[in-house]
């Protein structure tokens, strides 16, 4: 890797890094050369007899147990994405547990979207009319939890309610629709334990299966009950980079993805700042990282202060004067750099501590106070800066985000009001919109910081592709200010410019709407299901059929695979930067990325280059163009 980073705010930061911790480049060089076994998927550890590795070129071509490649590639894939799997479930069903007691007593959250409810609840089959809203809101949630743990057979409630019925039918007839989540957790476990399933088919399937639980049980369940409970996303403009951190504001940066934790920091911080005045400082600036960073910036505006791979450098600016983390994709490393500087690292989470971080748990009654303290720690800890460490910057860009499926159609439905997806239609028919992408995912040290997401999206966008995102790409892109309206001017082919002017004037704005649009956070994912989906079902074609594909560019975390699978069993092509450690198992690489398009509808591919990973997906999207008589 020539560079660490495309990122100048980050780049500024790491220029001046004060050691004596290392950062998560020199950590990475560290381990190089990485294990070949471990990468191609070849290594087992699910026995005591282990560990055992196969040698792709040889002998040992099995393992004790007899496990040829493909069963421990596939074997160790099903346990990636059950595992992705559960923390997108684990998150959901944290919020249902507090949509449940909003409803039952009064405490710190109550119902923001009465309306999103009352929709969900008619979707699901819950006659809303002439009830009282919470007994509506109380029948929803015995719906969603039986998605968690339904006792015996059944599908899924969300599955069978919003994805599109020609999947249902086909995941069906595949038998891979779940019944709880759960159950299908617990069963996958069960299935990758030393001495079951030695089937590598039987366990893609089982694979599929789990890629479902996260697209309903987990993103579709997550961000419909959270939506219902902080309010579904409109238009917000706002900044993002290293330099939203200055010297004159006390500076809280929150980090992880469950918004039951921010929204409470973001509520606190404001009703706190005559104290943080009190203490010299100008402000409270709340910012954030990863996936809770576009949570408070979907609802509220709130800056993005860095993603994934940069989680480090907000500590390393010196003016953090406390960083809130909740659950995933927090580096265990975040402790000891702290401990560096004055920034004091607060844990929330009783499934995340971390020695020498203050612990303070969140929990349904105490969040007001937990919020309280929080921010009082970090008020505390402006004093306590200490100059010499300082190492800011200035960098930071402008963006507009907030594109939920509602803000879309608000827009669209100002060109027509009866029929709101209609233009969107008609674009993508006269070519000035070729196709849609989704950009998601994470960030992954294995490549430069940044330089996929942005480097892909830039091509994709000059070729007039409309790019939606979400995630630590959306970060990326934000910061690389591909976000704004300037954004159009400057990178959008001619057609996609032209449309992007239209909407623009259409939602009031005076200038281009961004040729990216910011559709929220790793959970939201679902929202672009629901665009596919709403998609294909007024065209009545298939999600397959139309010119879409997806694409996680630097993706580093399971719940990145488990997504990637249910985007695949949709029938979309998925784009991947980084080779997940598959290619031990011939047949099931070559299933992966060729034999499911047969199957699913969708495959993957994986390419590091941007340009090229554009024309594979260009050319797709063409091909789909051609099927559909464009
Ligand atoms: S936060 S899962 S690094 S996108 Fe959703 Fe970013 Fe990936 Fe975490």
């Amino acid at each position: 890797m020539e560079k660490f980073t495309i990122d100048t705010g980050a780049e500024q930061v790491l220029q001046n890094w004060q050691g004596p911790v290392e950062h998560v480049w020199q950590r990475y060089q560290e381990q190089e050369p990485q294990c070949g076994f471990g990468s191609l998927g070849l290594c087992c550890r699910h026995c005591g007899q282990g560990p055992c590795r196969i040698n792709p070129f040889g002998k040992p071509d099995k393992g004790i147990c007899g496990a040829d490649g493909n069963i421990m590639v596939a074997r160790n894939l099903l346990r990636q994405v059950t595992a992705g799997a559960a923390a997108h479930v684990d998150h959901a069903y944290e919020t249902l547990e507090v949509l449940e007691k909003a409803l039952s007593e009064e405490g710190p959250y109550k119902i923001t979207d009465a309306e999103k409810l009352k929709g969900l609840a008619h979707k699901l089959g819950i006659a809303v009319e002439g009830k009282d809203i919470k007994d509506i809101g109380k029948e929803l949630v015995a719906k969603a939890r039986e998605d968690f743990q339904r006792f015996g057979s059944g599908e899924l409630n969300w599955l069978v309610a919003h994805a599109p019925k020609e999947r249902v039918a086909k995941w069906r007839e595949l038998g891979v629709i779940p019944r709880n989540a759960d159950r299908e957790i617990r069963e996958a476990l069960h299935q990758t334990t030393m001495g079951m399933d030695a089937s590598w088919p039987n366990l893609l399937l089982a694979t599929v299966k789990l890629g479902l639980v996260d697209g309903y049980a987990g993103l579709k369940l997550g961000t419909d009950l959270q939506d219902i409970l902080f309010g579904t996303p409109q238009p917000v403009f706002s900044e993002a980079n290293l330099g939203v951190l200055t010297e004159e504001n006390v500076n809280i940066v929150i980090h992880g993805h469950i918004p039951l934790l921010s929204e409470k920091i973001v509520e606190w911080a404001r009703k706190l700042t005559p104290e943080a005045q009190k203490a010299g400082a100008k402000s409270i600036q709340v910012s954030g990282i990863c996936c809770t960073a576009n949570e408070i910036l979907m609802r509220h505006g709130i800056p993005l202060a860095t993603n994934f791979l940069a989680q480090e450098l907000a500590i390393a600016t010196g003016l953090t004067d406390a960083m809130i983390v909740d659950v995933q994709c927090i580096m265990p490393s975040l402790a000891s750099l702290a401990r560096c500087y004055h920034t004091v690292l607060i844990t929330t989470n009783p499934i995340v501590k971390m020695d020498g971080a203050t612990h303070l748990e969140w929990s349904y009654q105490q969040a007001d106070e937990m919020a309280r303290k929080a921010v009082e720690l970090a008020i505390a800890a402006y004093s306590k800066r200490d100059p010499a460490k300082i190492n800011a910057t200035r960098e930071k860009t402008t963006l507009m985000a907030g594109f939920s499926v509602e803000t879309i159609i608000s827009i669209l439905s100002k060109i027509d009001a009866q029929e709101p997806l209609k233009p969107l239609v008609q674009e993508i028919s006269n070519g000035d919109i070729q196709g849609v992408v989704a950009t998601v995912g994470c960030n992954n040290v294995k490549i430069t910081h940044d330089y996929l997401h942005v480097n892909l999206v830039k091509e994709l966008i000059s070729k007039d592709v409309l790019v939606v995102t979400t995630g630590c790409s959306a970060n990326a892109l934000a910061k690389a200010g591909l976000l704004n309206s300037e954004a159009t001017e400057k990178w959008a082919g001619p057609g996609l410019k032209k449309i992007l002017s239209l909407l623009g004037q259409v939602a009031g704005l005076d200038k281009p709407l961004p040729p990216v649009w910011h559709m929220g956070s790793c959970v939201d994912n679902s929202r672009i299901g629901d665009v596919l989906t709403a998609l294909a079902e007024y065209l009545g074609v298939t999600v397959q059929q139309l010119p879409v594909a997806a694409s996680a560019p630097e993706h580093q975390h399971e719940k990145a695979l488990a997504i990637g699978t249910w985007a695949v069993a949709m029938g979309c092509l998925v784009h991947l930067g980084v080779m997940p450690p598959i290619l031990g198992g011939q047949e099931v690489t070559a299933f992966l990325t060729s034999g499911a398009e047969e199957v699913l509808g969708g495959k993957f591919f994986v390419e590091s280059d941007p340009v090229k990973a554009a024309t594979v997906i260009y050319e797709h999207i063409q091909a789909k163009r051609k099927g559909l008589g464009l």
